[in-house]
């Protein structure tokens, strides 16, 4: 008992030390590498990786999926990153990978020192072409830089572009998406600027994605697919990677037949059509029970989160919706000093955070910033994201953030309209916030106030107009909240404390035992309050001053 007692001492001394030489807490495999103890410790590139017996091999992309599946990098020999022992993981960036956030820049520190100067940290980028279809009626036809959008998300991705190519037609070609001339000219510029993926801005189908492959030799990587890689790379909290990975699956299901082609084509004669069948059966059934335990998990998850809101008298929230890159979660750690991930690169955040915010008249609000959008968000990412995107459909305000300085700024609005109204969210209220105001000339700042003259201008970067911001969301607040004269026993403190966090208080006094104050307070906290206030003998009216019928009917 007394030498556990000391080993645990002894360990958590070890630990401790550390933590004051700046290396913080680390695993118990960190520090096998740490003390030397990894028989991994010194191996060099092209090996494989010996570390607790993994054999996972180093200096090579760790993805052994067939190229058109979509990845979750990190998924493969899980058990190879929670040991701490693999090289790729010691030097693992802390803004890339599943278990980046908790233990990423400590980890760093040690890969820095065991392994200084050794080997490279990363493999190279890959090199991408990125190729869009131009239909008339594409959204991608309007923007002032066709490829802009697809070279963001590929960068997001981690690829180096390379080349970019667009046709314009009618629409695209059924069998390869571009017509035969145009494959000629992908193929000479892959082949010139020694590219491994042709990256294309449509949702392929799968023929039209094996007949491309097949045609340029290279692998193909459409719209959703590269999304769902993206949102799989960055995913932190574990419902966003039950998300992620529920999007992935049910993505590969569509595709399923496609992968069992070359079953069909050994002779398609007796006995080489069941077993391609039977295959493609199972998978079908086994990623069918994925989904649904996948679905199930996820639902558990929701149900909790959404018992633990209601259950809390939670002040209004305001959440931050927009493009991606717009400026969202710049504005949360301005205004809340929050510690969100700001980075000049699309989708930098997939959760939601939510932060207490307190305006200039004293009231507080909840700010909460979510997963940016982009043009035709895939479907099956929007379905699963549902519950990330639910703290949004719930909010009492949205706040539309624009990058005001895009050229493409009306497309992108439309795209954020869009998928409001597929979350079923277009009714909330909303304000326009044109942000990056910094980077505009005066004549871009009247044309923008002539364009959207409901909207703020801001600079998130200067600190311009966010006073007026505010002012705005104050406003906002009080145009729908119910403006009502109560008089609450004094005894029921609880009361007066929740009314008080709730609401905005205009006039407060004490008449004899009653606590009597003048209120606006939002329609969903009236709703949560009204029962208590009856039980505990409250009163309450249309306040004298508020002009709105509705106030007066909802008091009465
Ligand atoms: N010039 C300028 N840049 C800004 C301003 N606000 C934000 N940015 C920059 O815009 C980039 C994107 O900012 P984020 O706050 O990460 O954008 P986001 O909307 O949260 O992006 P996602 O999380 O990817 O959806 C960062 O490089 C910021 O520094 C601004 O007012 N002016
Ligand atoms: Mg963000």
């Amino acid at each position: 008992m007394a030498r556990s007692g000391n080993r645990a001492r002894g360990k958590w001394a070890r630990r401790g030390r550390a933590a004051s030489r700046g290396l913080g807490w680390l695993p118990g495999a960190a520090w096998a590498v740490l003390a030397g103890r990894s028989r991994g410790r010194q191996h060099g590139a092209g090996r494989t990786c010996d570390d607790f017996g993994c054999g996972f091999p180093r200096g090579v992309a760790w993805d052994p999926l067939p190229p058109r599946l979509p990845r979750t990098r990190g998924e493969l020999a899980p058990s190879h990153h929670r040991a701490g022992g693999c090289r790729r993981f010691l030097l693992r960036g802390p803004s890339r990978g599943r278990h980046s956030r908790a233990r990423g820049p400590h980890i760093d520190r040690v890969g820095e020192q065991s392994l200084k100067g050794s080997l490279p940290t990363r493999p190279p980028a890959e090199r991408v072409v990125v190729a869009a279809v131009l239909s008339p009626d594409s959204e991608a036809a309007q923007a002032a830089d066709p490829l802009a959008e697809i070279e963001g998300l590929a960068v997001a991705a981690g690829a180096e572009v390379v080349g970019r190519v667009t046709q314009r037609r009618p629409k695209p070609h059924v069998r390869t998406a571009f017509g035969p001339g145009k494959l000629d000219e992908i193929r000479a510029l892959c082949k010139a600027r020694d590219a491994q993926v042709l990256v294309v801005d449509l949702d392929l189908s799968p023929s039209q994605g094996r007949n491309l492959e097949k045609e340029l030799d290279l692998r193909i990587i459409d719209r959703t697919e590269l999304i769902l890689d993206i949102f799989a790379t960055r995913a932190r909290s574990r419902q966003a990677k039950l998300q992620v990975e529920l999007a992935q699956l049910q993505y590969l299901r569509s595709r399923l037949r496609r992968m069992w082609t070359h079953l069909e084509r050994t002779g398609g004669g007796i006995g080489t059509r069941g077993p391609g069948e039977t295959q493609l059966e199972t998978d079908r059934r086994l990623i069918g029970q994925k989904i649904s335990d996948l679905k199930r998990r996820l639902a558990d998850i929701e149900a909790r989160s959404r018992r633990r809101a209601e259950d809390r008298l939670d002040p209004n929230t305001v959440s931050l919706v927009g493009y991606t890159n717009a400026g969202k979660s710049s504005l949360l750690v301005k205004l809340t000093g929050a510690d969100a991930y700001v980075a000049d690169q699309l989708f930098a955040t997939l959760d939601t955070r939510v932060r207490h915010w307190k305006l200039e008249d004293g009231r507080t609000v909840m700010l909460a910033d979510t997963v940016g959008f982009v043009r035709e968000l895939p479907h099956h990412l929007v379905a699963s994201f549902h519950a990330t995107l639910e703290e949004t459909l719930h909010a009492d305000l949205l706040l539309h953030v624009l990058d005001a300085s895009d050229p493409d700024r009306m497309l992108n609005l439309r795209a954020v309209h869009s998928v409001l109204g597929e979350l079923g969210a277009d009714e909330i209220p909303t304000l326009l916030i044109l942000n990056k105001a910094d980077l505009l000339d005066d004549a871009e700042r009247i044309a923008l106030r002539a364009e959207f003259p409901e909207a703020v201008l801001i600079s998130v970067k200067s600190g311009e107009g966010l006073d007026l911001l505010d002012a705005a969301i104050a406003q906002q607040l009080d145009a729908w909240s119910l403006h009502l004269d109560v008089r609450v026993p004094s005894g029921a403190g609880k009361l007066i404390a929740d009314l008080k966090r709730v609401s905005r208080l205009q006039d407060e006094r004490y008449e004899g035992a009653d606590w009597c104050a003048s209120v606006r307070i939002g329609p969903r906290h009236w709703g949560m309050l009204q029962g208590e206030l009856r039980r505990a003998g409250a009163s309450f009216a249309a306040a004298a001053s508020s002009g709105s019928a509705a106030s007066a009917s909802e008091a009465g």
